[in-house]
């Protein structure tokens, strides 16, 4: 841009007003002297300030940090990556960093490949000197008040005791251990528990139906469940442990399943195959060695829906994956100048049966040596002041959640905020979804008090940890935008055809160079990861999602262009509602789309024909309903079940869901061409039908 050199001069209150909306470019000179500034238009403005304090200069330094990255990386990448590398301890230091290739013919994802370490030691031994006595984990219960927590020290001997159960029970390196828990420390204790012996993890979300509980552990071949007796949430009960009888009669790999008490609930234990945690703890030592872990080597499974078949087996390795949760924790969500990691209470309100809850409630913060909260509540029990109220309680200073649940909360009103002060709050972020600029606004204002920098962080189960992310105080946000790439990190936006759009463009986004924290595989099914996400655009990733380049360079992601609907931040694949619908013996085919919810960001509409003769009807609904709830979980119920004549077919045989979405939308007079249609008179008939749907 262009640059204006007549000083403007500025205060201190002007300097605390722009700092986190101005993308300081230069500390011209020192401390009182001057600094460019570039107002988000692109339009350089020198400044003299005489007004500003340490934090002030350190949040410049910030800056000019994030841009030396940058050209380090542009410098010498390899390089760069691995002197970042030393973020973490390794027993042998790397001396190769990105190994990777998006090409057919030598494809493969590769980092650090000549490095050993462990994770757990990382997460939780290199803190004990210094950090032992810390809090590491501070558990918040289902009610307000309920919880306890985890110094660094305990975190350690509990996962060493868990650890010795594991290969008590037979589990070592390379094994698979499923996990079905609750939001409790032993959730994460089970987790670092593997990491430590070199067992897999795959945890799978509690609230999964025991169907998709037994897909996944069959599917990645887990020999050993970790669960709970029940699981508690907004005052109501899960019945884990009964769901996970259910699944273990098809899953007949399982050989032993750990329940810890959490409600104390009645549960049913199988001789021989059933043990309960405690005792298994309590006769187990407290020290184990940690397994010395290639680089290359697995820490976990985590199933994802992707746009066609089943849910995919995403795997993250040993090096590349702590890398990047650990830098991206820092970068985000690291200290300010001058204070210690621990100064802050970090809360991600993600479950860990997501890929948030894996990066940035455990591995992320345990690793940089923070204390994180594990919430094993919902946002509006007892009330929707619930995680107002927790995070002034417990005095929370960085919080970080989905927009839906952020528009949930917004709708009831500030009188659930107000009472509560949240002067602790320093920083909020944002990951799921795009957010919508009035729920921005509201998270800025009523939240943030208008002063806390928010930090929306695009990426998904695939990238390991956030790829597109303002940091806090170098970058200049706009609401609605994750701005730009994390240093290293090559975005590129593609046409139909794959060509890249340079300045101000919409496309597809892609990544043109692997990241330590990309996915290495699909769990047994490596060519499936090669034709899903690099056979659409050659030579590149294909993230799925489309988004916007706006003039300054800032990315909007503007949502999904493939069949993965996005509800409340969950990722759901249509063909897996589909099959579920399909599975009822009246339904002769369903086609499933999102449609928009105000606050779930996507709804589920679903289109669904009969075998000939058969009635639609609202008992027919329900059992629809239930029928996908126990399929997949409750998280996928339809919202709208449309009965219909005929589906929008191509003549070769193909659904058209580009009319179906149009519907969905309430857009049926922009359906455009559908003359490709085998029977046009089919989208009268949807459109006739569409006032009858509930
Ligand atoms: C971390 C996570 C990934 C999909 C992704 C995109 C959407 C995530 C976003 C966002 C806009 C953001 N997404 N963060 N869209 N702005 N800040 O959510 O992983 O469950 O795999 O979902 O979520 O569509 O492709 P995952």
């Amino acid at each position: 841009g262009t640059i204006d050199t007549t000083p403007v001069y500025i205060g201190a209150g002007q300097f605390a007003a722009w700092k986190h909306t101005q993308l300081i470019l230069d500390v011209v000179e020192g401390r009182g002297g001057m600094f460019s500034l570039d107002n988000g238009t692109g339009r350089r403005f020198l400044v003299r300030s005489r007004a500003y304090d340490e934090g002030e200069i350190a949040m410049l330094h910030r800056a000019d940090r994030l841009r030396a990255m940058q050209a380090a990386h542009d410098r010498d990448a390899d390089g760069f990556w691995l002197a970042e590398a030393r973020r973490l301890d390794w027993s042998v230091f790397p001396t190769r960093a990105d190994e990777s290739s998006f090409d057919k013919r030598d494809f493969g994802i590769r980092w650090f490949a000549d490095g050993e370490l462990n994770v757990s030691v990382n997460c939780l031994d290199r803190h004990l000197e210094a950090r032992g006595d810390q809090p590491a984990i501070v558990f918040e219960g289902d009610e307000p008040g309920e919880g306890r927590s985890l110094t660094y020290r305990a975190l350690h001997r509990e996962v060493c005791r868990f650890a010795n159960v594991l290969k008590a029970n037979g589990i070592a390196k390379g094994d698979r251990v499923a996990l079905y828990m609750p939001m409790v420390p032993e959730a994460a204790i089970a987790m670092l528990a593997c990491a430590r012996i070199g067992a897999v993890h795959s945890v799978v979300f509690g609230g999964f139906s025991p169907e998709s509980l037994a897909d996944r552990i069959i599917d990645c071949g887990a020999t050993f469940v970790v669960t709970a007796d029940e699981g508690t949430r907004g005052g109501k009960r899960i019945p884990l442990k009964a769901n996970v009888d259910c699944a273990l009669e098809r899953a007949s790999g399982v050989r032993s399943v750990i329940v810890m008490r959490r409600t104390g609930g009645p549960v049913s234990m199988r001789e021989g195959r059933d043990i309960w945690w405690e005792e298994a703890c309590a006769a187990a030592p407290d020290d184990c060695a940690p397994e010395a872990m290639h680089a290359e080597d697995p820490l976990f499974i985590l199933y994802t829906s992707g746009s066609t078949g089943k849910p995919k087996g995403v795997l993250h390795t040993t090096g590349g994956y702590l890398l990047w949760s650990t830098l991206t924790y820092d970068l985000l969500f690291g200290p300010e100048h001058g204070r210690d990691v621990s100064d802050d209470l970090f809360w991600c309100t993600a479950d860990i049966g997501w890929i948030t809850g894996h990066s940035y409630v455990v591995y992320g913060p345990l690793s940089n040596g923070a204390r994180t909260v594990m919430f094993d509540g919902v946002p509006n029990y007892p009330d929707p002041g619930r995680l107002w109220e927790t995070s002034a309680r417990l005095g929370v200073t960085i919080f970080y959640t989905a927009p839906t649940a952020i528009r949930a909360l917004m709708r009831e009103g500030d009188r659930w905020v107000t009472p509560h002060d949240l002067s602790s709050i320093r920083l909020l972020g944002t990951v799921g979804e795009p957010i919508n600029p009035e729920a921005w606004d509201w998270y800025h204002e009523r939240i943030g008090r208008g002063e806390c920098p928010i930090v929306d962080t695009w990426w998904q189960t695939e990238t390991g940890g956030a790829l597109i992310a303002p940091v806090p105080g170098a970058t200049a946000t706009k609401p609605g935008s994750a701005t730009f790439p994390l240093p290293g990190v090559s975005p590129e936006l593609v046409d139909g055809e794959g060509q890249a759009l340079a300045g101000a463009a919409e496309g597809n986004l892609v990544l043109t160079r692997s990241w330590p924290g990309q996915m290495r595989t699909v769990f047994g099914d490596h060519e499936r990861f090669f034709q899903t996400y690099f056979s659409t655009f050659p030579g590149t990733y294909f993230t799925g999602d489309g988004a916007r380049r706006d003039a300054d360079g800032y990315f909007w992601i503007t949502g999904r262009v493939d069949d993965v609907i996005n509800v409340s931040g969950h990722r759901m694949g249509t063909a897996e509602v589909e099959s579920a619908l399909d599975m009822h013996k009246l339904v002769s085919e369903a086609a499933v789309v999102g449609m928009p919810h105000d606050v779930k960001g996507q709804g589920i509409y679903a289109f669904v024909m009969l075998n000939a003769g058969e009635e639609g009807s609202e008992a027919l609904r329900k059992e629809l309903r239930s029928l996908v709830r126990k399929e997949i979980g409750p998280i996928a119920t339809p919202d709208v079940i449309q009965f219909v004549p005929g589906l929008p077919k191509t003549r070769s045989g193909k659904i058209m869901r580009r009319i179906l979405r149009k519907l969905a939308e309430g857009q049926a007079d922009q359906i455009g061409d559908i003359s490709t249609l085998a029977d046009p008179m089919v989208v009268q008939q949807l459109r006739e039908g569409m006032s009858e749907p509930s």
